[in-house]
Parts: C-alpha cells; structure tokens; sequence
C-alpha cells in the first residue's frame, strides 16, 4: 500500500487481504453505481450478483467506498446493502476523498476515487460500468470527469463498457490520447458506447483476450510508463439497446438537465435516472449486464496478471 501515511484510515478485508498477500487474483468494484447510479433494491441485487460473478472466474472481488470515514477495500454484504440503502451517501472523487475521510462521512467512490483506492492497496484490476469523461458542451461547461486525469496517473486496468454514451465519446478519446492513457477495445475495431456496443469512432487500440491487456499493463510497467489504462468491452448483443434508439432518449435527458439547470456532480446522475425513466427501466437492465460482463473480463485480467 502506498503511501504508508494511509494504512490508519484503510480497512481491508480478510479475504482481500489474504488474497493480496498470497498473489490470488482481485477485482476492485466501485460504489458510486451502488450509491448515485442505480435506484435501491436493482443497486443492491447488482452489486451482489457483481462479486458473485467475480467469484465464480476465481478472483475475489474487493468492493471500494468510504463507510464512517473509513476507507473500505472490500464490504462485507451487510456493509454493502447499508451503503445500498443509504441516501445521503457523497460521491467522491479525488477532490474529497480526504474530505470524507477527515469528516467521517459516508460516501460512493467514482472511477477515479476507486483506483485511487484500489492502488493504495495494491489492487490492479477494477470493474465499472463505464467512466465519465468530457460531457457534451463541455466547451461551455467545462465539465470533464476527474476519472480522465486518474487514468492518466494512477497504475489500475479500468475495465468498462468505454464512456457513458450521455458523454461526448470523441471529445474524450482525444483527452485520453493526450494524457497518454491506452484505451483498448476487447475484441472490437469501433468504441462501444455504454449501453450500444457500437459508437461512430474506431477504438484507438484493439486487443483480443484478456491475457493480451495483463501482458500490455506488465509491459508499461516494465517500460516505467505511468498511469493506468481503460478496456472498452461491448455489452453482450442480447442486452444491448441500439445507439439509434439510444440518441433519443440521450438527448431528451439533456434536454431536461438544461431546464431544470442540473449542474457538477448531479450531472451524471441525473441523466442516467432521467434515461431509465425514459426507458421504462431498460436502461437500468443493459446497465447490469454491462457490468456484469466487465466484472467477468476483469476477473479474467486479474488472473492472467
Ligand atoms: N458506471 C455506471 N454508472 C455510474 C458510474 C459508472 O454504470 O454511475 C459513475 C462512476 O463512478 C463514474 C461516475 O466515475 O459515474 C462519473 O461521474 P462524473 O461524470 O460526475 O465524473
Ligand atoms: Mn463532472
């Protein structure tokens, strides 16, 4: 764990521990999704299924949030449904991870807290649904997700569905090439695009099996490159709403969050409720099964790592 400054405020899991120690495979999850992206009970089922499937390929699973003002790597279930149910948990990213730590607040960890975590002790691989990243208009807004800048420094495989397609997909490739992140799409030439397995922009790398990105991480590493590295995986084609159908609701949802002036943190969230309204709830289904399908590539990352 790095720095050791930090040990005090961590809590690790036994069998994340021991798993770490012994060099099993570990997959990190993140709990903004549990906390501020999907409505309570599908958060709680989710996240459970999500540690099961990790399980099943034979990693642990080490779910990451701040509970009390502690730093928890791995929750226990009661631990998870709590923060399942919570509902004035923080979303954090770098900016207030201490914030809540000092405070001893209740909070989900986004993409970028969760691999600043997850690399405090040691954890390689982490799962998400997909990262944030520049939003549309952000020419005006300025709004640009922090888990960009973390992937440029911080030494975690994230593995996700590529951006949120309520972002702008092509504004936030360029970002990520100039902040030296590899993005590598799994088994596919184009991006995904969060709930479409299909985006308009060719994926900047494309490599086939999970060995392939265990092999790409360790060679970075060994060439003393920095940061970390995003997987793009396609939603399975049976779970999938197709990026036509997608554009309507995605743009009816910023349409909303322009009237009712949503701005910051609340962004993201908003949108993704707004869309599952929108959807009549098959949005929140896809948004599963992505996950689902990242957590068990990044299983399989974990363990050929
Ligand atoms: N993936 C999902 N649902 C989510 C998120 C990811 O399927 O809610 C969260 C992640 O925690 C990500 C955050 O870091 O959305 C991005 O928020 P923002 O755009 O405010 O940076
Ligand atoms: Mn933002």
């Amino acid at each position: 764990m790095t720095p050791d400054t930090a040990r005090p405020f961590v809590d690790i899991m036994p069998a994340v521990a021991d798993a770490l120690g012994a060099g099993r495979p570990v997959v990190a999850l993140e709990s903004t999704i549990i906390t501020h992206g999907m409505p309570y009970p599908d958060n709680s089922v989710m996240a459970a299924d999500v540690e099961k499937i990790i399980a099943d390929e034979g990693a642990v699973a080490a779910t990451i949030a701040v509970m009390a003002g502690r730093i928890k790597i791995g929750l226990s279930d009661g631990e998870r449904e709590q923060l399942a149910m919570t509902s004035g948990a923080m979303k954090l990213s770098r900016a207030d991870l201490a914030f809540a730590v000092a405070e001893g607040r209740t909070g989900g960890t986004t993409v970028a807290a969760t691999m600043i975590c997850a690399h405090m002790a040691g954890i390689r691989v982490f799962a998400t649904g997909g990262i944030g990243g520049v939003h549309k208009g952000a020419e005006e807004s300025f709004d640009i997700s922090a888990d960009l800048d973390e992937l440029a420094r911080t030494p975690v495989i994230v593995v996700s569905a590529g951006a949120k397609a309520i972002l702008d997909i092509e504004k936030t490739l360029e970002v990520l090439e100039t902040r030296g992140v590899p993005v590598v799409a799994l088994a596919a030439d184009v991006m995904p695009a969060f709930w479409s397995r299909q985006s308009p922009y060719r994926a900047p790398l494309r490599l086939d099996r999970p060995q392939d990105v265990a092999k790409l991480f360790d060679t970075r590493r060994r060439l003393g490159l920095d940061g970390g590295m995003l997987v793009a995986n396609p939603v399975p084609e049976s779970d999938e709403i197709p990026a036509e159908e997608m554009a309507s609701y995605i743009a009816a949802a910023h349409r909303a969050a322009g009237e009712q002036k949503v701005a910051g943190k609340a962004v993201t969230p908003f949108l993704l409720a707004k869309i599952l309204e929108l959807t009549d709830g098959r949005s929140l289904k896809t948004n599963i099964a992505l996950v689902e399908n990242n957590a068990r590539v990044a299983a399989r990352i974990a363990r050929a790592l």
